[in-house]
């Protein structure tokens, strides 16, 4: 009887396809924030060089307050994506960073990045824990806004530059 070879072929071409997909692997998944984080008592942490998603949405007025650690000299960038990263995304982002008492802000942008998006840099000064803040410029522009949307997706990364 002839000897049938099917199932060692399909066995090679899995192992081939297993062998392409651990070539190439996907990037690390972001983060997602953890409500609720709408003051800086509740900030969620976010470290340098990392990505967290999260969204507007869930309360008429979200807002969501992150914090991290940079020492004297660090210079970061900080950008906040909507619809590059999720073409389906409603949020037009604002973005602030607030100096370690969690209220003085330290700089902010609404659209210095792609479209609608926020970016900004920043120069540490003295070390400590500074809070960045991410809303909608919907929310931030009238205080009697609401801006309460599932679609309201955005991407936080924060990076050295
Ligand atoms: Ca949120
Ligand atoms: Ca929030
Ligand atoms: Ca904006």
């Amino acid at each position: 009887m002839p000897t049938k070879f099917t199932p060692p072929l399909l066995l090679l071409a899995l192992s081939a396809v297993l062998a392409a997909c651990t070539d190439t692997p996907a990037p690390p998944a972001p983060g997602i924030e953890s409500e609720p984080n709408d003051r800086a008592a509740t900030a969620n942490a976010i470290a340098i060089g990392t990505t967290l998603s999260g969204r507007v949405a869930g309360q008429p007025r979200d807002v969501d307050y992150f914090k991290f650690s940079a020492e004297a000299g660090a210079q970061l960038k900080l950008t906040v994506r909507s619809v590059s990263v999720n073409s389906g995304s409603t949020l037009d982002p604002y973005v602030e960073v607030l100096l370690p008492d969690g209220f003085t802000v330290l700089e902010h942008d609404d659209d210095s990045g792609a479209g609608l998006e926020s970016e900004l840099r920043l120069n540490v000064t003295r070390p400590g824990t500074y809070y960045v803040t991410v809303t909608s410029f919907r929310i931030h522009d009238d205080e009697q806004a609401s801006d309460d949307r599932e679609s309201n997706t955005y991407q936080l990364a924060l990076a050295r530059r």
